[in-house]
């Protein structure tokens, strides 16, 4: 097992992983900015060392200034978190030269994920639903325009290289195509730095359905479950939920066993996630797979009891995986909500600040991850999420009960949070019945306030 480990991150996520290290035994040393001075993550570490200035690209995103942290520091290993360098296959191949573990899939495994068209083929191949759509990157609108009459309209354009939405734009008609393929292009060159496009059948009002797995070094991968995130706002999810209401038994293990074969299919190991799209017939499409540890992974430990954080440096650290699928046990429903520094009520822009009088809930089957204190003043810098508040109820019902009880509990003076928001979708009537899909929050809030 390693003895140091190195966190290249910030925030909430920092802290989830220091903690995960202390618990083992493991030393953590943290990296921080010149406006993290301050931070959670940088009191906490039993090491810290200054990486740069406040921009990402100066110090988070360094990768030479990181690798001379973990080199001066003798840490083992790198745990990237999520976003910064989580995703980046030459951060991993330049820890791999450097004799660093980085805790993740390979960088074969993570160019392999990263290419969404690439990915679609290799799942085509192992048998795994795909929407209908191009086997190969098309880079001319002329060539694109064939393709989408052959899948049918409505269709969605995406980048190659993109996820998260970006490059991305539905198609509704023949006549409208070229000027969106090229909008979606330029987006994607200017991104992403390359003008590789795919075209899929555009599925209307699915639910984004996630599956959590678990691969080592020696080919065993188990499934815990999935996740639904189909409350979110341009791309960027609010909340987060699991089991999804939508599955039965039956559909639930035919989505897991899809997600491990998924994983196998591109020679992956470590945790990941794999996007699956659900339509309104409960057919299920491969999406993308995410080769990180996510923001939402909190609800997928309430309902297993597997540490998932403990688990990727156990498998990084080249033990085998010590759950079988038959001891996997999903129990109960867990619900995450995420508290951001931004307003609702001026298009949710970022509202960074000095935070006072701060509480938050706590009780029986109440988490909270967060890298808040009292006093903290959170820069303006980084992403703008506070906390994530995540709770677990025997059942859908008592989970969203216990979230209304906890949220109502919060209080974070001094800055503007989406608090309030996420009180109202959790006593919309919709949300209570489940009744939910991606366009969730412009069907029901976009226009008036909850
Ligand atoms: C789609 C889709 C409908 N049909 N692909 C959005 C981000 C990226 N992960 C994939 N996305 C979508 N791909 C086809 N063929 C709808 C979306 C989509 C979406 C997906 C998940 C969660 C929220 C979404 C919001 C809008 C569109």
């Amino acid at each position: 097992m390693f003895q140091k480990i190195l966190i290249a991150n910030r925030g909430e996520i920092a802290v989830r992983i220091i903690r995960a290290c202390r618990e083992m035994g493991i030393v953590s040393v943290a990296v921080y900015s010149e406006a993290d001075r301050d931070a959670l993550h940088t009191q906490l570490a039993d090491e810290a060392v200054c990486i740069g200035k406040a921009p990402a690209s100066d110090s988070y995103l360094n990768m030479e200034r990181i690798l001379s942290a973990a080199i001066a520091t003798k840490a083992q290993a790198i745990h990237p978190g999520f976003g910064f360098l989580s995703e980046n296959a030459h951060f991993a191949e330049m820890c791999e030269s450097c004799k660093i573990a980085f805790i993740g899939p390979s960088a074969a495994a993570i160019g392999k994920t990263g290419n969404k068209s690439e990915a679609r083929a290799a799942m085509e191949n192992a048998k795994i639903p795909v929407v209908p759509g191009t086997e190969e990157a098309v880079r001319e609108a002329e060539e694109g325009v064939k393709a989408a009459d052959r899948i049918g309209y409505p269709v969605i354009v995406k980048a190659s290289l993109g996820g998260g939405g970006k490059g991305m734009r539905i198609v509704r008609s023949r006549g409208e195509f070229d000027a969106l393929f090229r909008l979606a292009q330029q987006e994607s060159v200017h991104a992403f730095g390359d003008g590789a496009m795919y075209i899929e059948k555009y599925v209307e009002r699915p639910r984004h359905v996630e599956v959590q797995i678990l691969a080592d070094k020696y080919g065993n991968i188990v499934w815990l479950g999935e996740r639904d995130c189909s409350i979110q706002r341009r791309h960027q999810k609010m909340i987060e939920e699991s089991p999804c209401a939508a599955l039965d038994e039956a559909l639930r293990r035919r989505m897991g066993e899809a997600a491990v074969r998924a994983a196998g299919a591109v020679g992956y190991e470590n945790a990941g996630t794999v996007e699956f799209l659900l339509d309104r017939d409960k057919n299920f499409y491969f999406m993308e797979m995410n080769a990180r540890i996510q923001v939402e992974h909190p609800v997928t430990e309430m309902v297993t009891g597997v540490d998932l954080v403990k688990e990727q440096i156990r498998i990084a650290a080249g033990e085998r995986l010590r759950i079988r699928q038959e001891d996997v046990r999903i129990q109960g429903h867990s619900i995450e909500c995420r508290i951001n520094a931004e307003d609702p009520k001026r298009d949710f822009m970022p509202c960074p600040g000095r935070v006072e009088n701060l509480h938050f809930p706590g009780g029986n089957g109440v988490r909270v991850d967060s890298a808040l204190y009292d006093g903290y003043t959170v820069p303006p810098y980084y992403d703008s999420m506070l906390a994530k508040v995540a709770v677990l109820g025997e059942d859908r019902a008592e989970a969203i009960r216990k979230m209304r009880s906890a949220l109502g509990e919060v209080i974070v003076d001094g800055i503007t949070t989406n608090l309030d928001f996420q009180y109202g979708i959790l006593g919309h009537p919709a949300f209570l019945k489940g009744d939910i899909d991606t366009h969730f929050i412009p069907d029901h809030f976009e226009k008036e306030r909850p």
